[in-house]
């Protein structure tokens, strides 16, 4: 409890102020500097830039023209203008993401690399008001930024649940704007094939479908609700949506899985599996047994899959899935046995690993990297293998003391399927729990890892999995305010890492949020009981959520507007049966979950 009082003491104390506002860059800049006066944003605002930045000019004169209606010109007559220039010489480190931004009272200049001028237009972003204006100022600094990590991940479960091309835009959107800059797009799974294959039709026209979806946490006995579902992403928008995320710095990284989570391929294709049997697209989750057989043939398949996938995305990475792979298939197959004898592999980890590594000698081939989850270790996996560390650090850590390169993505830090808190009345989510505090507490590199192998820890990711997120509403739940704290963690320094500052600067996010409409999780009100005497407490509420507002009630009804309304530390004797309930109400009118306290 002394803990509430002493906390919001904090964040005023730590809130940067600059020239009368509050400074709300997220993920927190490398080094910066405030200057005095302020920059005029209106019509006559130019912006000039060299050739090199034509995709990021157009992106910043509609990003101003939707949000403030503000015009600027594009022209090559400078005054009162903003200037985006190429200029990698000026680069004190080796990133090729870093950038200056330096405002003045007549001119803004980013310069860096098209990369590096692209953050440069986030931060400033970032600088301007988070309500539409059509005019307004922005204080007079320099900053030089640049990223801790190189990997600075989002996946996205499109598989499980389908989401449409518009809304993985505005994913993508919602990624660059905190300075993410990969895409880990999964886009087959055991309910639904997502990706159109030209040589293989029938994953879509079969494997995209299932009957109907298991409703809530209904296994057994088993509900479904009966309504078919289908969707997939044909090759045209996937083209669309690659180019979308180039002009945002963002890195599609594909994933196919195999050779489990394969049974909406194996419904298409019965020949895929060990036995010819036929199989249903999967209408509720786990880890199925139906995985695909390792014959030459399979193999073929699926390096002819990935084939169209990798001309389809540029980026230099493959995800070739590797998880959860039931052997109990193999275990019952005489041609897995045939192949266990004639390839000398001892376990089934080693049957997986043969699978593995055809399929990387094929993606190596086509001038591409393999990277797959930590299961992909079990068997022993080549050097040029990249690792997706997600049951806990240990995959990471063992990858990089090997010397092969890992992503950091472990449950218990990096899960935005996990739910962000233990109230029964969080909406539905997967299990565990990661509160945005716990995102922000992560540190990517192991401290066993050595300086050296450190080198091998390229960033982290966090995954977002869709079994229970049926819309686009429920995802920007989950990833809203999180994502914010995970950006700081890859792309600030370790020595700026200060949780009351974050939390300070995260307010007028709230807000950005509302400009570009965006779901977020209204964090929940914490009521706070100090004991005076006997029954008599004082009653505190706050939330990380400064401009929200409090209702409560002491009956044991349900908090609204029309409740009591919370404006400051009250005292009040309580039952022993009593409850205290409050919510907190956003001025949009967006709630958050109703909380409950007893003595
Ligand atoms: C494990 S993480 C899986 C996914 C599930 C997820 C649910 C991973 C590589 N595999 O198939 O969706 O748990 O949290």
């Amino acid at each position: 409890m002394r803990y509430y009082f002493i906390t919001l003491m904090t964040v005023f104390l730590f809130t940067k102020e600059i020239n009368g506002q509050i400074h709300s860059i997220i993920p927190f800049p490398a080094e910066m500097e405030l200057k005095q006066g302020n920059f005029l944003f209106s019509n006559s605002v130019n912006i000039v830039f060299d050739k090199a930045m034509f995709i990021n000019s157009n992106y910043l004169n509609s990003y101003l023209a939707k949000q403030y209606t503000v015009r600027p010109q594009l022209t090559e007559e400078p005054k009162n203008y903003i200037a985006l220039r190429l200029n990698t010489k000026n680069n004190k480190t080796n990133s090729n993401e870093a950038y200056h931004l330096l405002i003045t009272n007549d001119s803004i200049v980013i310069s860096g690399s098209e990369a590096g001028v692209f953050y440069g237009i986030q931060t400033l972003l970032q600088l301007m008001p988070s309500e539409p204006k059509q005019q307004f100022e922005i204080p007079c600094m320099s900053i030089y930024d640049y990223p801790r990590f190189d990997w600075r991940g989002m996946h996205l479960d499109c598989s499980r649940h389908f989401f449409s091309v518009a809304f993985v835009k505005k994913y993508i959107d919602m990624m660059a704007f905190y300075k993410m800059n990969k895409f880990h797009w999964h886009l087959t799974d055991d309910q639904g094939w997502r990706i159109e294959i030209k040589q293989y039709p029938k994953l879509t026209e079969i494997g995209s479908r299932r009957k109907e979806t298991i409703v809530e946490k209904n296994f057994d006995p088993y509900v479904g609700d009966k309504i078919p579902y289908e969707g997939f992403y044909n090759q045209q928008q996937i083209k669309e949506i690659v180019s979308y995320a180039a002009a945002r710095q963002v890195t599609i990284i594909p994933e196919i899985e195999m050779p489990g989570h394969s049974q909406a391929a194996i419904a298409a294709y019965p020949e895929l599996a060990c036995y010819g049997m036929s199989y249903n697209v999967l209408t509720i989750w786990g880890v199925s047994e139906v995985v695909l057989c390792p014959t030459p043939e399979v193999i073929q398949f699926y390096k002819n899959i990935l084939d169209e996938v990798m001309a389809l995305f540029p980026g230099q990475y493959i995800h070739i899935g590797g998880d959860e792979v039931s052997p109990d298939h193999w275990k019952k197959s005489k041609q897995v046995t045939d192949l266990m004898i004639k390839e000398n592999l001892k376990t089934y980890h080693e049957v997986e690993a043969y699978f593995i590594k055809s399929i990387e000698l094929h993606i190596i081939s086509k001038g591409k990297k393999m990277i797959g989850w930590d299961e992909i270790l079990d068997g022993g996996v080549s050097e040029s293998a990249t690792i997706m560390s997600w049951r806990g650090v240990e995959g990471g850590i063992a990858a990089a003391q090997k010397g092969n390169y890992a992503v950091m993505t472990p449950g218990e830090y990096c899960y935005f399927d996990h739910c962000q808190s233990k109230n029964l009345n969080e909406p539905i989510c997967i299990g565990g729990f990661l509160p945005i505090e716990k995102v922000y507490q992560y540190e990517p590199v192991p401290s066993v890892l050595s300086a050296e192998h450190s080198k091998y820890i390229l960033g982290a990711q966090a995954n977002v999995w869709t079994e229970y997120l049926t819309t686009p509403e429920q995802v920007e739940y989950m990833i809203f305010p999180r994502i914010m704290a995970l950006s700081e963690v890859v792309w600030s320094q370790k020595s700026s890492h200060d949780w009351w500052d974050f939390v300070g600067r995260m307010q007028s996010h709230f807000s950005f949020m509302e400009l570009r409409k965006q779901n977020y999780r209204v964090p929940e009100p914490e009521i706070q009981l100090r004991l005076q005497i006997e029954n008599k407490y004082v009653v505190g509420i706050s939330s990380l959520m400064h401009s929200a507002q409090y209702y409560y009630t002491t009956d044991g009804s349900e908090p609204n507007t029309t409740s009591i309304k919370y404006s400051e530390p009250f005292e009040i004797t309580i039952t022993d049966s009593q409850k205290i309930k409050a919510i907190a109400i956003t001025n949009s009118g967006k709630k958050s979950i109703v909380v409950e306290k007893s003595k």
